[in-house]
């Protein structure tokens, strides 16, 4: 037996003196310091009375033990469940529930708001701070530096990730070790990663796209990262001689481009810059090619189903497309009705099959089978057409969902708020054109009769209940949403009328 992820991403570099982590402070880490780390936070874990195939949940600023907390969940064979920052305690608690998280991994900060709940709820809690410090790392600094890795099979489940959902309360999906590893050698090969690589890495890691696609590539090529705790222009401009690659947002982009020490002389010696999670303007792409020469390439992926395409390295990277299906990926665009595949050319759903395709839903057996089909194939809820050429171009979404700048926010969680609040007799919320965050959030209430909501204590009482980057950046109220003769509200109506609110 083995632990084929952890052999792969991780065991690999053993005693490696290379570097593998480099630090905005100048600090150098490498693969031997990580994964002693590593399996020292193993060593806690075990100790707290983990067992194989129990969830860690995690809501901490990017550190490097951070990263290491990651692995140790691969070594010791436990489910890792990284939670974005933002995260309010009320969503929290959902998710450390529905998981049945055995032990809460958080910043101090956060510790008096989430003890009674880790509490209520049977887990154990432990402190890991954006410096290192914390319960976690006391204990850690105890321990050994190896942890005899614990046998895991492809097929065992490597993490959850939490996706919201169109009909209000988020689902864990389930990624095995095979899921994440599979993936991860497609892009290694598709994206040329070697140990010479150097990635920029800027994005959080409670996601797919800075965990699973930067990090995991990264590792599973033996490169190095500069690993900066977030996005910050600067920074990044200082640092972006130094790297070889780098992955986005399309805000990354959009906010390198705005600044005019972003020269093509900075990333002439660049060999790729990736780009996903949202739309990249096509506008943006050709603004960066004719800066810096650089032909950004755009890929498309999910949290349930890691990355499906990708434009080519070698080939023509085409703007407004987001490439062909991966080796490995199969790919159809079928009739939202019918579930029938439709001819090539024609815009339809968009569904995938591979081993890149998640497990299903954290004991949800309806909700996985109403978007994993029988087959295999998952319906990702996208609107696409494959052209003659075979390049993927996605066109819209069957769901409701708004991308602020690569966050993912689902309007019906916005609106289960905003309908309760006083005086509010509906609501819609929807996505507006947004310069930075390419769409931004804009929350519509229709008042009851002869009331006026107070649009600032709502705004002052949603602050509990929901992350900053879902809050509406503005409320209005109108007299009644626009509805087909169906009864259902006219979003693309509200999308347009609204749809210069924030125009740059
Ligand atoms: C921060 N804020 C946001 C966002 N980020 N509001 C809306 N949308 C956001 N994305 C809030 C802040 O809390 C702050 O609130 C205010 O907006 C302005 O913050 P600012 O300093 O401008 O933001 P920032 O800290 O610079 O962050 C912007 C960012 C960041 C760099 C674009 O959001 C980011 O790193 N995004 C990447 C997300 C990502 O990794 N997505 C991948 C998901 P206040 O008003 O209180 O100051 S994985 C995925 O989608 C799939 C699988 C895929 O294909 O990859
Ligand atoms: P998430 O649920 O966070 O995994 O986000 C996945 C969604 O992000 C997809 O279903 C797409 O709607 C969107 N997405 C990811 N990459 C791209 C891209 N390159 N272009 C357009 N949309 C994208």
């Amino acid at each position: 037996m083995a632990n084929p992820l952890f052999d792969r991403l991780f065991g690999a570099h053993t005693g490696k003196a290379t570097p593998f982590l480099y630090l905005a402070d100048g600090t150098v880490l490498t693969h031997q310091d990580f994964l002693g780390t590593a399996a020292q936070i193993a060593h806690v874990l075990t100790q707290i009375g983990l067992k194989p195939g129990d969830r860690v949940a995690a809501q901490v600023e990017k550190s490097p033990e951070a990263l290491a907390l990651y692995a140790a969940c691969v070594q010791a064979g436990l489910i890792f469940l990284p939670l974005n920052t933002a995260y309010t305690a009320d969503e929290l608690s959902y998710f450390i529930e529905n998981s049945g998280a055995s032990v809460v991994v958080c910043d101090k900060g956060k510790e008096a708001t989430l003890a009674p709940i880790a509490q209520t709820l049977g887990a154990a809690l432990e402190t890991l701070n954006a410096d290192g410090s914390g319960t976690l790392m006391d204990q850690a600094a105890a321990m050994p530096l190896s942890y005899a890795t614990v046998d895991r099979d492809g097929e065992d489940l490597a993490a959850f990730l939490y996706t919201s959902g169109t009909t209000g309360r988020s689902k864990g999906a389930m990624l095995t070790q095979n899921n994440l590893l599979s993936n991860s050698e497609t892009l290694v090969q598709e994206w040329r990663f070697t140990a010479d690589d150097v990635l920029l890495h800027a994005l959080p890691i409670f996601h797919t796209h800075g965990l699973f696609v930067a990090s995991n590539v990264s590792l599973l090529a033996g490169g190095a990262m500069i690993f900066l705790p977030k996005f910050d222009l600067d920074v990044v401009i200082e640092m972006l001689p130094r790297a070889t690659t780098m992955m986005g947002v399309p805000t990354f982009y959009t906010r390198l481009l705005s600044d005019d020490r972003f020269t093509g002389d900075l990333a002439q010696h660049m060999r790729l810059f990736i780009s996903g999670s949202a739309p990249l303007l096509a506008e943006t792409h050709v603004q960066f090619e004719s800066r810096t020469g650089h032909r950004i390439l755009e890929r498309y992926g999910m949290t349930e189903t890691n990355m499906n395409t990708s434009n080519p390295y070698e080939g023509e990277r085409r703007a407004g497309t987001v490439g062909f299906p991966l080796p490995g990926v199969e790919l159809k665009i079928t009739d939202p009705a019918s579930g029938e595949t439709l001819p090539q050319g024609e815009v339809g759903q968009i569904e995938v099959r591979g081993s890149n395709v998640f497990k299903g839903y954290w004991q949800m057996p309806e909700k996985t089978a109403a978007e994993l089909r029988a087959d295999g194939f998952f319906i990702t809820g996208d609107l696409g057409r494959v052209d003659e050429d075979g390049y993927v171009h996605i066109v819209g979404r069957n769901k409701d969902l708004i991308i602020s700048g690569g966050y993912n926010i689902y309007p019906k969680e916005i609106e289960l708020v905003l309908d309760e609040q006083p005086g509010v007799l509906e609501s819609a919320v929807i996505g507006v054109p947004h310069p930075d965050f390419g769409e931004t959030v804009l929350g519509v209430l229709v008042p009851m009769k002869g009331e006026t909501p107070d649009t600032e204590a709502i705004m002052a009482t949603i602050k509990d209940q929901l992350a900053r980057f879902k809050h509406p950046r503005q409320l209005i109220l109108l007299d009644e949403l626009p509805r087909n003769t169906m009864g259902k509200v006219q979003k693309n109506i509200l999308r347009e009328a609204y749809k210069d609110m924030f125009a740059s």
